[in-house]
């Protein structure tokens, strides 16, 4: 089984594979080691990666990109109408998603946004495949930390639509941040002080600082801040600008009422930054750009920096954020490591460096990092692949709550509750407590809707608990939720269950006051909210039945934690139900000091025992399984249908090459293997077949007979779109005619060779 990691990028697409005990770069078709992430439409398949890329210009309207901004998001969002300018082929609203219209087939088509995702990740999956001559599977890929469920659920859904096992969601600098601390043998200790560092990535379309804590095993993401608007296409927005300015007086020409020239001039002005981040000046020439113009400029650095400047000045702030919500200074960050594309510019390292007020550093490939650290979560999350541990610990970007309505029979109850607050670790379980007599629902939604990127709804999904009902006499069930955002960073309630209090003996156990049982107490955090909100309520105790099984490595130190405690009839505490409590229980507040008695004590507690399970259903922005289903089978039927336009079009070039071959050999190689009959045999069939290959050339060739004509005809109907079946069948009908006298030249060969080596031996 394959272990893969895809740093899925606006621009690039970077595969990483664990392999060989390391984690390398694999290449594609045309041995890049970044595959543009773009979507092509033809009129007999799609072009995917590479083949889309060298289709662009001349196929705008049927080339997608910026795949991963479109992904879970509606056409009417600011956001995604920024993107439009980005984006050639025309954006619609299919359903509940963006999506875009294209030609395919000779038809108009629509896909959804989710689609588009997965007809690129199964071009992934065929390249990695290629390479690893393996099928793939297992695979995690980066998103922009900013993404919010819906657009994380888009990639998951894209992911099962290609036939992939998507492993984890994992943010781009935290695969950075992964791939940075699992080899290194010099982080500190439990005991000592963490291994500060700011990992800055500048991609094509957004910027993103995470402020990391690394020590043996382990990292803690404390801080994310990012730009989502701020990137290597701004740059080259710039540069388009100036010079459609400048063209305009000097050609009298106007690039942005031309699509196509708008995006060559793109095409090359980002080609001029790129020399620009090393060279002092750079120039710009397009041949006949429009109206049959020939275009040229020029330009020093220090005018791209001029132009730059409203950008530049923007550098600093996810910085100034990403500091202030860790809480520390810049005297506090050890290292400050660049990665993507755009780090490279001299102009924002300058002005990052001055605002830490030190060095960068470059250890990582900044075109690499992420895709790598996508590989080593991979292959630490696959079962096949045996790394050592390292655990990672993400935070939450926009506080969740959870709404519901108000018990009937508990008047006072509270109805919302902000159950994942900004900086909470991911992944985190909280177990829900609800005090019910009848089945219930909840909805789960982004509580700072302002936070969310673009204009998006904040709902998240609709839970509702079955098998609710008063238990004895006339009391509340104590139904218990098992809330989860999960290693995705999606959130779901997971399971129900339901419990009862009851009153147990037990020895008291013989340890000092305040020492816990085990590490996992040990690390106990409390959750500042959560706990705060329950802190009325004391004595009694909580069952522990949740574990991290999905979490990397040794448990977490930071688990939240929070002390949930009951009155000890079934009474619903006066004002605080639901409760949320996190995965590990709370200690027994009744514990008596430590006591040097040699006889054994015991003692009253009160525990919930775990009585049923609570069914559940739930809503969220996932597709349906019949949707997804359906979206499957048609990709699997259109990535069919690709592969067997490749093959077809594989055999045709094998066959005109046989041919060109045969007919230059004839005369030539073969000539003293062949009678005259066997060759003027041949020379009939090579011609008619390449008649039949390239119809068109042929008619200016050839005369019009009518016996031709009628040839033509059929070569009109099937000649020019033969199935791969006919251009075999025609290889077999030369081959047979050929096979005899190559036969015999190569006999003859094999006979010289052999003289040869005998003379040698002698
Ligand atoms: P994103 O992370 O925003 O989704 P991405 O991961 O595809 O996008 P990268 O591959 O990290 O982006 O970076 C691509 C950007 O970096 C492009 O805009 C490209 O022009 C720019 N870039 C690459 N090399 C250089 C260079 N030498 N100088 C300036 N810019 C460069
Ligand atoms: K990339
Ligand atoms: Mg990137």
């Amino acid at each position: 089984m394959s272990v893969v990691g895809v740093d899925f990028g606006t621009l690039n697409t970077v595969i990483a594979v664990a392999r060989n005990r390391g984690v390398d770069v694999i290449t594609n078709e045309v041995s890049n080691r970044a595959t543009p992430s773009l979507v092509g439409f033809g009129p007999k398949s799609r072009y995917l990666g590479e083949p889309a890329k060298t289709q662009e210009i001349s196929n705008l309207k049927n080339t997608v990109s910026s795949l991963k901004r479109l992904a879970g998001r509606q056409l009417q969002d600011p956001d995604v109408q920024l993107e439009r300018e980005f984006v050639s082929s025309q954006l619609v609203q299919i359903g509940n998603e963006v999506g875009a219209e294209v030609t395919y087939m000779g038809e108009k088509q629509q896909f959804t946004a989710t689609q588009l995702v997965s007809m690129f990740l199964s071009k992934v999956k065929a390249t990695a495949s290629a390479e690893l001559k393996l099928p793939v599977s297992d695979i995690v890929i980066s998103v922009p930390a900013w993404f919010t469920d819906v657009q994380r659920r888009a990639i998951i859904d894209a992911s099962e639509i290609a036939g992939l096992k998507l492993l984890r969601l994992i943010n781009d600098t935290t695969a950075t941040a992964l791939g940075y601390g699992i080899p290194r043998t010099d982080l500190p200790t439990a005991e000592e002080k963490p291994k500060r560092v700011a990992f800055v990535d500048i991609g094509h379309s957004d910027y993103t600082c995470s402020i990391v804590e690394f020590k043996k095993g382990e990292l803690a993401v404390k801080s994310t801040a990012y730009d989502r608007h701020f990137g290597g296409r701004d740059f080259d927005k710039a540069l388009v600008q100036h010079f459609a300015r400048e063209w305009k007086e000097k050609y009298k020409i106007d690039i942005n009422t031309n699509p196509k020239a708008l995006v060559r001039v793109a095409a090359a002005a980002e080609k001029m930054k790129k020399i620009l981040s090393a060279n002092a000046q750079a120039p710009i020439s397009i041949e006949s750009l429009m109206n049959d113009v020939d275009v040229n400029g020029m330009m020093k650095r220090e005018e791209l920096e001029e132009l730059l400047q409203p950008l530049l000045d923007r550098a600093t702030v996810p910085l100034e954020q990403a500091l202030a919500e860790a809480k520390m200074k810049v005297e506090d960050i050890d290292t400050i490591e660049m990665v993507g594309g755009c780090t490279r510019v001299p102009s924002l390292k300058e002005r990052i460096s001055k605002f830490f007020g030190k060095g960068l550093s470059f250890t990582l490939n900044q075109d690499e990092a992420v895709a790598r650290g996508c590989a080593f979560s991979c292959a630490i999350l696959s079962p096949v692949f045996r790394v050592r541990d390292f655990s990672v610990h993400d935070i939450v970007n926009y506080p969740i709550e959870f709404n519901w309505e108000q018990s009937p029979d508990i008047p006072d109850e509270d109805t919302s509750l902000t159950v994942f607050n900004k900086g909470n670790v991911m992944p985190s379980t909280k177990i829900l407590t609800f005090y019910r007599k009848q089945p219930f629902d909840l909805e789960a939604k982004y509580a700072k809707p302002e936070m969310l990127p673009g204009k998006m709804n904040p709902w998240i999904g609709k839970f509702s608990v079955k098998g609710v009902k008063a238990s004895g006499d006339d009391d509340f069930m104590i139904c218990k939720l098992k809330a989860r955002l999960n290693l995705h960073g999606v959130l779901n309630v997971e399971s129900g269950y339901y419990v009862e209090d009851v009153e147990i003996e037990e020895p008291v156990p013989e340890e000092k006051e305040g020492e816990k049982k085990d590490a996992d107490k040990k690390e106990e955090k409390k959750d500042g909210d959560v706990s705060s909100q329950i802190s009325s309520i004391s004595n009694a105790c909580f069952a522990d039945d949740q574990s991290f099984k999905d979490e990397l490595g040794p448990r977490s130190k930071f688990k939240n934690f929070a002390k949930s405690v009951f009155g000890s009839s079934k009474r619903p505490p006066s004002r605080d139900a639901p409760l949320t409590e996190s995965t590990n229980q709370a200690t027994d507040t009744d514990a008596p000091n430590g006591t040097a008695e040699p006889k054994p004590k015991t003692r009253k507690i009160k525990k919930q025992v775990r009585k049923g399970e609570l069914p559940l259903s739930s809503g969220t922005s996932s597709l349906d399984q019949q949707t997804k289903d359906a979206a499957a089978e048609k990709e699997g039927a259109m990535f069919m249908e690709d592969k067997l336009v490749a093959d077809t079009e594989d055999k045709k070039n094998e066959l005109e090459s046989y041919i060109y071959e045969l007919r230059s050999k004839i005369d030539d190689q073969y000539s003293d293997f062949a009678s005259d009959e066997e060759k003027s045999k041949l020379k009939e069939k090579l011609e008619q077949s390449e008649v039949r290959l390239s119809p068109t050339h042929s008619r200016l060739l050839l005369p019009e007979t009518n016996a031709f004509k009628q040839q033509q005809d059929w070569l009109y109907d099937e000649g020019e779109d033969a199935t791969r079946g006919v251009y075999v069948a025609k290889m077999d009908e030369i081959r047979f005619v050929a096979g005899p006298i190559v036969g015999r030249y190569q006999d003859k060969i094999e006979e010289e060779r052999q003289a040869i080596l005998k003379i040698e031996e002698e």
